[in-house]
């Protein structure tokens, strides 16, 4: 098609220069660039039919966006990074990716190198390409760019980090949050925004951004900004190889938008005939397919002929069908092992956890047990990373849980983050999938949500979604809970919403031992962590302990008896647990009835071998936390023990947690919300006289 309207010529203009002669351009070269475009055309067409036939569920197209796609990578190196999105088919064919490695993507086969039937056509990734497997948020992708990036310079590295999307995806909070972290570290990063003025449905102007994605980051001196017709591959050429010039000379990020077209609808969900100007559209094919304006000039400057890209266009068709044909026959994904991959195997936490509680040494604070742990792994692992709010010396965070580690290691290991969440957690993905261990502070819980979309959708995702080709074993301190009087946003739990969130471990220490030995295997293991510090509990006498020396590990999913006791069962974890001793042992010694207390720890996973074990011998049990009780972790315990010991149950399972509610200010209002050892006194009592 495209083709057919070269060999007419574009609007019947003579040739008047030859820009390939000027940016040494070959014919191989040409023929090449003029290849991958026709690959990813044809795919979609390809794509659609099987659409159509039922062989594939869904397709996001790459038509019109092919030629500052080509332009970039024909101009990377192999080494070089790709975060891409969903139209970044020509790219990704240009870097490596094969049509057979697009159709196992497209029919979601086992075998997929991008997913292995984890995700929808359209998220390109590879192994072996730097191409990691993209995700579906419009936006999450900078971030982890800029994680990449920053592992290579930190590696001494010479490669740069593309990362792509469509203007209205520039609208995105994280779009501004990645360049300002790439523009105050002048990383090479190429931003490279495909402008088809449109989002699904809504135009650029209704975007808001000011008329222009290049006006944007006025006072970023060292941002490069290109403005550039993607449609031309001359044009498209020079600016990618300035941008890269740029780069490579350290001089910082650059943003290139590139003006494309988008010649389908938004995808074979979409039907674009209810929103889209015809005229615009019907433009758009005719003056700027990308496609027959290389043809055109290939044609008029005598370096391929017509028949020649007609070959050309024929054998592409031909190679995507006998690749989808191959593709079709390959296996398909079994059921059981539709779960795999969520986390790391399991062989990778088996650490070696010989060591015992001390006896001996000096008593310290959990506060300083956090401490001494990130001291001990920063020493054990080279490519251990600390960073976060105010975390960096003198300072050392608000809690001082890193106080001295910049002095000991280096700024440029345990460094300041800017004062973004979602840059923590993004920059953390980036740097664990190029080869670095982050271990970040988030300074409160209560302000992790502008993460949250990067935990959910990106972190605890990366494995499962590559089904095992890559991961993100970031681990995520993180100051929680109340009890310090600190109202609505310093008083947060915040384990119950995110153990509703496969492929994250979550551990709660109460005491400096736990705290330790967690955090150090947590820094360890290949699946991220998110370990939640009671704030409360930093420096309360109840949870100081001997210090245990720098081989102390503590397995994830292993509970801790606080107490033994035959009459009823307690399982808690965090300042619940101090709550529980004391209320406990008052209630002994008024009943002589004994009461077992579990110490969860970890709440992913969480060691119901044990609390079944002590339900088995005691016949009561209650769960309490500091967390809200709607869908929380109690509600997953307390049913899990009326399921699977419920003929030895003598009494129902009890439950006692934060109200629902906010947590308010005044000691009155908090005392009344949360749990309290008063409250922990009455409620076992009622158990134990049930
Ligand atoms: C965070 C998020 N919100 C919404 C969506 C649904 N969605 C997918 S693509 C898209 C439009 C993106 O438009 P643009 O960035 O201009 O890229 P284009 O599709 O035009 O290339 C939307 C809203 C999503 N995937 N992620």
């Amino acid at each position: 098609m495209a083709v057919e309207k070269a060999k007419k010529g574009k609007k019947g203009k003579p040739n008047t220069g030859t820009p390939h002669t000027k940016l040494n351009l070959t014919k191989d070269d040409l023929s090449k660039a003029l290849r991958f475009m026709m690959l990813a055309r044809n795919s979609d067409q390809k794509h659609l039919t099987l659409v159509k036939q039922g062989k594939s569920f869904f397709h996001i197209g790459c038509s019109g966006h092919e030629c500052i796609q080509v332009a970039v990578a024909a101009n990377m190196e192999k080494t070089d990074w790709a975060w891409t999105y969903y139209r970044d088919m020509a790219l990704a064919y240009t870097k490596g990716m094969t049509t057979k490695d697009y159709f196992m993507l497209a029919f979601g086969k086992k075998d997929c190198l991008a997913a292995g039937g984890r995700q929808m056509p359209g998220h390109y990734g590879h192994p072996d390409l730097r191409m990691p497997t993209q995700s579906s948020p419009t936006g999450t992708q900078f971030l982890s760019a800029v994680g990449t990036d920053l592992a290579s310079r930190k590696s001494g590295s010479n490669d740069f980090t593309y990362v792509a999307s469509g203007d209205g995806t520039t609208s995105q909070g994280e779009f501004f949050e990645a360049v300002n972290w790439a523009h105050r570290e002048k990383l090479p990063v190429l931003f490279c925004i495909q402008d088809n003025k449109i989002a699904i449905s809504v135009k650029r102007e209704d975007q808001g951004m000011g008329g222009s994605v290049s006006d944007l980051f006025v006072g970023y001196k060292d941002l490069l900004k290109i403005h550039v017709d993607g449609t031309d591959y001359f044009k498209s050429t020079e600016a990618v190889r300035k941008a890269i010039k740029y780069m490579r000379a350290g001089k910082g990020p650059v943003l290139i938008h590139a003006d494309v077209e988008r010649l389908l609808p938004h995808s074979s969900s979409d039907d674009d005939r209810k929103y889209r100007d015809k005229d615009i559209l019907e433009d758009g094919k005719k003056n700027r397919d990308c496609i027959a304006i290389l043809s055109d000039y290939l044609i008029k400057n005598k370096i391929l002929t017509i028949s020649e890209i007609e070959k050309l266009d024929e054998s592409v068709k031909q190679e995507l069908n006998e690749s989808a044909d191959w593709a079709w026959e390959q296996e398909d994904p079994v059921a059981e092992d539709s779960t795999k991959n969520n986390f790391a195997d399991p062989s990778t936490r088996e650490l070696d956890y010989s060591t015992s509680d001390p006896t001996s040494g000096n008593e310290i604070v959990m506060v300083d047990a956090i401490n001494h742990a990130l001291m001990e792994e920063m020493a054990r692992n080279e490519k251990m990373l600390i960073f976060g709010e105010d975390v960096q010396d003198p300072k050392g965070g608000v809690f001082t849980a890193t106080r001295g580690l910049t002095d000991a290691y280096g700024k440029d290991r345990v460094f300041n983050s800017p004062l973004a969440e979602a840059s923590i957690a993004g920059v953390a993905l980036g740097l664990a999938i190029n080869g670095f261990k982050p271990v970040v502070e988030i300074q409160f819980g209560d302000y992790i949500w502008p993460a949250f979309m990067q935990y959910k959708n990106e972190i605890s995702a990366m494995r499962f979604r590559s089904d095992g080709n890559w991961s993100a074993p970031v681990v995520t301190r993180v100051a929680v809970g109340g009890y310090i009087h600190g109202g609505l946003c310093h008083s947060q739990n915040i384990e119950s919403i995110f153990s509703h969130v496969p492929g994250i471990m979550i551990a709660y220490p109460s005491n400096a031992i736990d705290a330790k030995g967690l955090l150090k295997t947590a820094c360890r293991i290949q699946d991220p962590v998110l370990f939640c510090e009671h704030k409360g509990m930093y420096r309360l006498p109840f949870g100081k302990a001997i210090e245990p020396d720098e081989n102390f590990l503590i397995p994830f999913g292993k509970a801790r008896i606080v107490k033994e006791g035959s009459d009823a069962t307690i399982v808690t974890y965090g300042m619940c647990v101090k709550d529980s001793v004391n209320a406990v042992r008052k209630i002994e010694k008024e009943t002589g009835k004994s009461v077992e207390i579990i110490d969860l720890r970890t709440i992913v996973p969480w060691d119901k071998e044990m609390v079944l074990e002590s339900v088995k011998k005691t016949g009561r049990v209650i769960v309490i936390h500091e967390d809200t009780q709607m869908s929380s972790v109690s509600g997953e315990v307390a049913s899990t023990i009326s399921d699977e010991t419920f003929q030895w149950l003598d009494a129902p399972v009890k439950r006692l947690t934060a109200k629902d509610s906010h947590i308010p200010y005044h000691p009155a209002y908090e005392n009344d919300v949360l749990p309290t050892e008063g409250k922990i006194y009455d409620k076992v009592l009622e158990l134990l006289n049930f």
